[in-house]
Formats: structure tokens, C-alpha cells, sequence
């Protein structure tokens, strides 16, 4: 499954393949999205058709849903699974108190929602996302398309108030027109280089009608799995 890999690529399979550890027969999981998240969704996979073990995945973006059905693991909606044992997702940044930036793959509501139903969620990431301070990473914020410069305009206002560095937000694109997310949203990176208070910016951020949720992900994961391009991984 893995053949000669460069050392970052190693760190986010070790940490994936040992996530799947927590996985138990007859689980409802939701399957994160990303490159991270992919190297846990082909382990699962390889766990389904060589021990048989039995589970329901829940993902979180038709990505992860494509690769999940790929590798053979039933994949189910969040509705019908109404609640789940574990989610198992990537992340952009994590901090000592385990609180994340995800979205850089776009994905960040489904994400969130699917994290949220979840008895517990554990991060995989490469030992290069941890850090002391949340905010290097441009921290995403999905928003709909009506009104979006009005949406942009309230956002760049609210950040005045808050104890960030940075506060450039841009339109993320793709091939020129706006990179649309699995709901047909807009995504605006905010560059905000240290985030002060993340608690109290993501309450202010979703207070913005049009904004629809925000990549903070905070008091959400339980467990980190940090893989290194040596092969070692810890847990924190
Ligand atoms: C998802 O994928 C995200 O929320 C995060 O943005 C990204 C991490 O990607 P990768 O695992 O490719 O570094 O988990």
C-alpha cells in the first residue's frame, strides 16, 4: 500500500495506521478528509477486507466518500447513522490544549458536524502542524456566495476588535473562479498569523450571517496522533 515514501508522507501514514487501532467491530466512524485522512480511510479499508472487521463510515466529503466505497467500507449518511462511536480527521494546526484549524482541504463544515456527533475524535497529523499558537495556518471560514463582499466586509470589521496579527482575508480560488465547497459555499482564508483568543473569535465569527462556520475547531478532539517522518509516533 505504501511503497518508497518521502518522510512527510511516512509521518501521516504512521499516525493514520495507528489510529485505526482505536476502531472497534460493529463501530458507526466518521472518515475524515485530506491527504492524512486518506492514508486512514485505505488502512480501515485493508482492515474490512482482510479481517473482516465490521464498521459504518461516515464521511465527510464526496472525496473521502468515493475512496471509502473504493476500499470497501460501507459507507452510510450522518442521518442514518444518527450518532457516532469515533471520527478519525486530519488538521491544519494543533495546539497544546488539542484545539485545531482544519479546513484547508475545504471541507470544514461537514468536518465539524461530523466531529461534533461523535463520541470521541481523535487528529491524525505530522509532527509539523503542532504549535504553540493557532493562526500561521490562514485559518478557513466557509460563507454562502450571496453577498459574499458584504459578508467579507462585516468579517474584516470584527477583525479589528480581536487580538489577531494578521488580518487579510481572500477568496480562495480554483482555476480562476472561487473554489466552491461540497455546499456550493465560498471559502475566505483569513491570514491572521497568531490567533489570541480563538474561543472568542469563533463565537464573534459566527455571529456574521452570512458566515457559515470556521475552521476553529476547539474543545472537539480528545486525541492527537502524531506521526514523524522516522516512523515514531506519539500520542497527545
Ligand atoms: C482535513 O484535511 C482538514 O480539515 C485539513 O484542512 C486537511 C489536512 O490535510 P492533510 O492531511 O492533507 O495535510 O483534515
Amino acid at each position: 500500500m505504501t511503497g518508497e515514501l518521502s518522510p512527510i508522507d511516512k509521518a501521516k501514514f504512521v499516525a493514520a495506521r495507528r489510529s485505526v487501532d482505536f476502531v472497534e467491530d460493529g463501530m458507526r466512524v466518521g472518515l475524515g478528509t485530506g491527504s492524512t485522512a486518506a492514508w486512514m480511510v485505505r488502512c480501515l479499508g485493508e482492515l474490512v477486507r482482510d479481517d473482516g472487521l465490521r464498521i459504518k463510515g461516515v464521511p465527510t466529503s464526496t472525496r473521502t466518500a468515493d475512496l471509502a466505497r473504493e476500499v470497501g467500507i460501507e459507507v452510510i449518511s450522518l442521518d442514518e447513522a444518527k450518532w457516532l462511536d469515533l471520527t478519525i480527521d486530519g488538521a491544519d494546526e494543533f495546539d497544546g490544549n488539542l484545539n485545531l484549524i482544519k479546513g484547508g482541504g475545504g471541507a470544514l463544515l461537514q468536518e465539524k458536524i461530523v466531529a461534533t456527533a461523535s463520541d470521541q475524535m481523535i487528529v491524525i497529523a505530522d509532527a509539523g502542524k503542532e504549535v504553540e499558537t493557532l493562526g500561521a495556518f490562514p485559518l478557513p471560514v466557509e460563507i454562502i456566495p450571496f453577498g459574499w463582499q458584504t459578508t467579507k466586509s462585516l468579517l474584516e470589521e470584527l477583525l479589528i476588535n480581536m487580538d489577531v496579527l494578521g488580518r487579510d482575508a481572500k477568496l480562495r480560488m480554483n482555476g480562476g473562479r472561487p473554489f466552491l465547497t461540497d455546499e456550493g459555499n465560498y471559502i475566505l482564508d483569513l491570514h491572521l498569523q497568531r490567533i489570541g483568543n480563538a474561543h472568542r473569535l469563533s463565537m464573534a465569527l459566527n455571529q456574521i450571517p452570512g458566515l457559515v462556520e470556521n475552521g476553529l475547531f476547539l474543545d472537539i478532539c480528545d486525541v492527537v496522533i502524531v506521526g514523524h517522518g522516522d516512523g515514531r509516533v506519539e500520542t497527545r
